[in-house]
């Protein structure tokens, strides 16, 4: 049957010219479907004689099954055709290299904390720490700070509100790090309690302390790291010691002339401040720390014996420190997080 030969070749080309599976089931439809050329010839087997039926019905299955297998062949090639395409355009090159990963470094504060630790432990201080939210009383009553000081002012320090706005309940930011050894001296005297003596205490307190103040050499938040050390014999003539081993060896350098300045702070007695000078360089003083004798009724609040013990005491900021030792004009630039400025420091 010539028709049959030329109806399987339509099809084949049928197929094969269609590109996306609704493109191949159309194309199906118009031979294998309800009224498609080879079920329309199926269907008039019925009005042929019985022996040309058995005949011309083998030639047409025939003929179906050749369409059919070219259906499926087809199928499956435009499956394989749309999976190539897929994974043509989900492709990762392996083979690029990494987004790389950033050095990170200790900010330039950071490494100052770290110096000056490091410095006072081969003195034989310990590093001591507390909260940063503390109490009016570790705050300033602790260290005799008098209840109508100025830095008790709301222009001075930062006080927390409750849900009302209204004053937390002496609750503030920690201007100094002194209420950390205010702690300490109160921990150290309940913990040997009864003991016939009560062991030296030497210690230093770094950390972030808060003011209301805020330009080119004052940040809101800044650093301070304080000392103390109290014992039966400590001297205003230990306290020169130690501070002015700490600046040499800070500063890397013998031609540092040190002076102390008479000052007064509510709570060393007698004090002053502390200034540096470069003998080699400006030869101009500046102020660097402030230092004293710690007040008798400092010690006597934290339960200590001011007739048997004395203890020293100093406060400096790192921050100004590090200011030196890199040579930094502006204090915000330490605080602002701008990496091209870090980066220096690394
Ligand atoms: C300054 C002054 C100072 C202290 C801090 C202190 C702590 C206790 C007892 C007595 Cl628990 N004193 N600290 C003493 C003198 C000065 O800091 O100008 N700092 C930047």
């Amino acid at each position: 049957m010539q028709n049959l030969e030329s109806i399987v070749r339509a099809a084949k080309t049928a197929f094969a010219t269609a590109l996306d599976p609704d493109a191949l089931e159309q194309a199906k439809a118009r031979y294998l479907g309800k009224s498609g050329q080879i079920t329309v010839l199926l269907k008039e087997l019925g009005k042929l004689a019985a022996e040309e039926k058995r005949k011309v019905g083998a030639a047409i299955n025939q003929a179906k099954a050749a369409v059919e297998t070219a259906l499926a062949e087809r199928r499956e090639a435009i499956r394989q055709a749309e999976l190539s395409a897929r994974l043509a355009e989900e492709a990762l090159d392996v083979t690029l290299p990494g987004r790389g990963e950033a050095q990170g470094g200790l900010h330039p504060v950071t490494r100052t904390l770290e110096r000056i630790e490091q410095l006072f432990a081969s003195l034989g201080f310990a590093v001591a720490d507390g909260p940063e939210i503390e109490t009016d009383f570790y705050n300033f009553t602790a260290l005799n700070t008098p209840e109508d000081h100025p830095a008790r002012s709301m222009h001075d320090t930062f006080y927390l509100l409750d849900e009302d706005g209204r004053l937390a309940k002496g609750l503030l930011l920690r201007t100094h790090t002194s209420p950390i050894q205010a702690r300490y001296m109160q921990a150290h005297v309940a913990k040997y309690a009864g003991q016939e003596t009560m062991p030296e205490i030497r210690i230093i307190a770094p950390g972030r302390v808060y003011r209301v103040d805020s330009d080119a050499t004052h940040s809101p938040m800044f650093h301070q790291v304080e000392g103390l050390w109290v014992g039966e014999n400590v001297s205003f003539a230990d306290l020169k010691g130690v501070i002015a081993d700490f600046l040499r060896r800070f500063f890397e350098t013998d031609d540092l002339k040190v002076r102390f300045r008479p000052s007064f702070f509510p709570f060393t007695e007698p004090s002053a401040e502390i200034d540096v000078a470069f003998t080699h360089g400006t030869q101009q003083w500046l102020e660097i720390a402030g230092c004293g004798m710690v007040h008798p009724n400092v010690l006597s609040r934290a339960g200590i014996d001011p007739e048997k013990h004395t203890g020293f005491a100093f406060g400096f900021g790192p921050d100004r420190l590090a200011m030196l030792r890199y040579g930094v004009d502006d204090l915000r630039l330490f605080f602002e997080g701008d990496l091209r400025f870090l980066r220096q420091f690394v």
